[in-house]
């Protein structure tokens, strides 16, 4: 089958390495940028690019009915810590954003969409440590329950008319192509740029906040292979668990210093992330995932320091 897949909020952290990868296996002609922002450097110069505004349903119309998409990966979105900032704002992009996209799903039959949830989904009282696919889940910022209300919609709009949604709960994503904006867990992508550039870092985090990370060579390698796995193995639309690698700010500065012997990291301390951090599990239990699409990670704590100190030296020097 000819795909023509749609990348809805291509230039953000994951959408940058989703198109180059997409192209790569469907050609560049295949996979369609879409972004509010202008197309950045790597996805200007590889293929084809649309302005679009999730919000804007007329607009997202005029795109789907251009170009007949097969798949549709939606990645538009506000994160935690910006979402805390712009509760009403967070909620209806979230929200908006995803009711257009499935409601469109249906109108033109698209074969598979994808749309990404969180570890955000999960809150104060879901056991904090191997956090299970199925638990109490009490989100209490925007992100998150909009994430939970999100996996809901995904589960409905599948049972009710059949359309092919499927979604991961990311960890917080490190990769050194992009850069994220706006997330509680960005503090693991800053340190790498400033252990570089300074030699130090201040988090804004506690030293023994721990928290489920993922490389993003990993979440990409998941987020291809769960929209290739047989749909009859998927026992769930809302979003899959994905342990990842569980590590704390003082973990990570002592991987960075076995590269950078002299790096030094300090904590800021009174950072309203601090208490978003606080709320989320603090490791995952991903065995459904592992059962249902054969989901194994590559990426430990010290491979991915290794690979993305090695990657962002290059880019700075
Ligand atoms: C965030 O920190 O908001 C995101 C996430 C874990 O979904 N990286």
């Amino acid at each position: 089958m000819n795909e023509k897949i749609l990348v809805i909020g291509a230039n953000g952290q994951i959408g940058t390495e989703l198109v180059t990868a997409l192209r790569g296996i469907y050609g560049a002609e295949q996979v369609i940028a879409c972004d509010i922002n202008n197309p950045i450097y790597a996805i200007r110069n590889n293929g084809p690019f649309e302005y679009a505004n999730v919000m804007d349903k007329e607009n997202l119309h005029q795109i789907f009915n251009k170009h007949q998409p097969t798949q549709v990966y939606l990645l538009a979105a506000m994160l935690s810590a910006t979402g805390e900032q712009k509760p009403k704002l967070a909620w209806d992009l979230n929200m908006t954003g995803l009711l257009n996209i499935l409601d469109y799903a249906v109108e033109f039959k698209v074969a598979k969409v994808f749309w990404p949830s969180s570890i955000a989904v999960f809150g104060p009282h879901s056991p904090q440590y191997n956090t299970p696919q199925y638990c109490v889940m009490d989100p209490n910022t925007v992100y998150g329950f909009s994430k939970l209300a999100g996996e809901r919609w995904c589960e409905y709009y599948h049972t009710k008319y059949g359309v092919d949604v499927r979604s991961i709960r990311y960890p917080g994503l490190i990769g050194w192509k992009a850069s994220p904006g706006g997330g509680t867990t960005d503090y693991a992508v800053h340190i790498f740029h400033e252990a570089i550039k300074n030699g130090s870092y201040q988090s804004f985090l506690s030293e023994d906040t721990a928290l489920p990370m993922m490389y993003m060579d990993d979440a990409i390698r998941a987020t291809l292979q769960l929209m290739e796995a047989p749909a009859h193995k998927l026992s769930t639309r809302a979003g899959y668990n994905l342990g990842g690698i569980s590590f704390t700010p003082t973990m990570l500065a002592q991987e960075i210093k076995k590269h950078i012997p002299g790096f030094t990291i300090s904590y800021a301390g009174n950072d309203p992330r601090q208490a978003i951090a606080d709320s989320w599990p603090k490791s995952i239990d991903d065995s459904v995932a592992q059962a249902d699409w054969d989901w194994k990670i590559e990426f430990d704590l010290a491979k991915m320091t290794e690979d993305m100190l090695t990657n962002l030296k290059k880019v700075y020097s």
